[in-house]
């Protein structure tokens, strides 16, 4: 506690949305220190479970361009199989809607198929679900249930050409390998899919290999959906089936209140039926900021550098602007291409704070369709999905 500009753990009040008061810690919002234990092979993570493992990426991890696996979260419904041999994994592909239905092993597929590497972002749908109010119950994610990695596989529209999708093919399901919480053998944790239009898409993968790695365990080894841009529950992982639907696929955590919002918008609280409840597709427009970490102290007269990342589901970001005066005005970044669809984007800006004090910087990403991030939680839902409220940081002149 000697050096001089060691900051001192004050929680700061903010007034957020409805009067809500909404905590910003200083120096920064709680993620600086992981809860014992931790989780090997990936050093700061935030443990939110263990059993399932759910843990998530504090925003100053996640500066790297492209996401390294020991800084990409975790996010488990059910147990990973135990044990998985490549060599001998299967992937099924059939369903009502296909033609031709066989298994594949890897080794088949890399062979009969063209391998590609993608940058991809994966969000889980829950990200953000800390904020609302009142509680949505479930992993209570802060802001770190997104990566952007990269991923190695074979596109899963050339497999399911391969084995030919009827004329009534409309959506696609998986099943994964992993098991359910409660042990029974029989219980499927989770399987949910796409519509077939996105299933086709070139950037739809089954993949692999995890930044040129094969597939780490936690992560769905030894092959695993990525439909970049939508909520990651559509990102199946010890991936063994593929089903070919003629209807909306039916399977666990596809119907009900899961990775479902309200139709049309409720008020905070309102029980919803099931019936009038849709299936979250492309992910809203949302942005971090990375560098640097909130609670940042820098020289009066000093300027600050801010780097970050945006994405905006299925679509590109058009622009992020940056405020330091709570929206007063705006300052716009310098924003990069992704190296792919589906990638994120980095941006970065250099700004002049004006005097010496307390300041928060707020970042705002605006799609290609000109829909920006809400300053304040949007879209209160039963679940806590699709929180992309703007992200905040604080920092300290002088
Ligand atoms: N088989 C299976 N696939 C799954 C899940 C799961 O529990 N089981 N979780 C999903 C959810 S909700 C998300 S957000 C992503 C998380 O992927 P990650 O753990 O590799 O970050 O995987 C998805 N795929
Ligand atoms: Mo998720």
């Amino acid at each position: 506690m000697s050096g001089s500009h060691r900051l001192t753990r004050r929680r700061l009040l903010i007034t957020s949305a409805g009067g809500v008061m909404v905590p910003l810690i200083w120096p920064s919002a709680g993620l600086a220190t992981t809860r014992a234990p931790g989780i090997p092979g990936k050093p700061g993570l935030r443990m939110l479970n263990s059993r399932p493992l759910n843990a998530e990426t504090p925003a100053h991890l996640l500066d790297d361009v492209t996401t390294p696996t020991s800084r990409l979260f975790v996010r488990n419904n059910g147990n990973p199989p135990l044990e998985v041999d490549p060599g001998r994994w299967r992937l099924e592909v059939g369903g009502e809607s296909c033609i031709r239905p066989r298994a594949f092993t890897l080794a088949q597929l890399k062979e009969k198929f063209d391998v590609v590497s993608l940058d991809l972002q994966l969000e889980c749908g829950g990200n953000g679900r800390a904020e609302f109010r009142p509680r949505a119950r479930g992993n209570q994610w802060t802001t770190g249930a997104v990566g952007c990695p990269r991923w190695t596989g074979v596109r899963l529209r050339d497999v399911l050409q391969y084995c030919g999708v009827k004329a009534d093919g409309v959506y696609v399901g998986y099943e994964g390998a992993d098991t359910h919480l409660s042990g029974d053998p029989n219980k499927l944790v989770i399987s949910r899919g796409v519509p077939l239009a996105k299933a086709m898409e070139a950037e739809s993968l089954l993949a692999f290999a995890l930044n040129g790695e094969p597939m780490p365990m936690v992560h769905g080894a030894p092959l695993r959906l990525v439909c970049g841009g939508w909520p990651g529950s559509v990102s199946g992982k010890w991936l063994k089936t593929l089903l070919v639907r003629n209807r909306v696929h039916d399977g666990v955590k596809m119907g009900g209140q899961s990775y479902r919002v309200p139709c049309t918008p409720v008020a905070p609280g309102t029980q919803v039926a099931d019936d009038a409840m849709c299936i979250i597709e492309s992910m809203p427009v949302k942005s971090l900021i990375t560098y640097p970490r909130s609670g940042q102290h820098i020289r009066a007269g000093a300027r600050l550098a801010l780097r970050g990342k945006a994405w905006a589901g299925d679509l590109r970001v058009d622009r992020v602007a940056v405020s330091y005066d709570f929206g007063r005005t705006w300052h716009q970044a310098e924003l990069a291409q992704a190296p792919n669809r589906l990638a994120w984007q980095p941006w970065q800006i250099e700004l002049k704070l004006p005097t010496a004090g307390y300041y928060e910087v707020w970042a705002r990403a605006t799609d290609e369709l000109g829909r920006s991030q809400p300053m304040l939680v949007p879209g209160w839902n039963p679940k806590g999905y699709l929180n992309n409220a703007a992200h905040r940081i604080a920092v300290a002149v002088g």
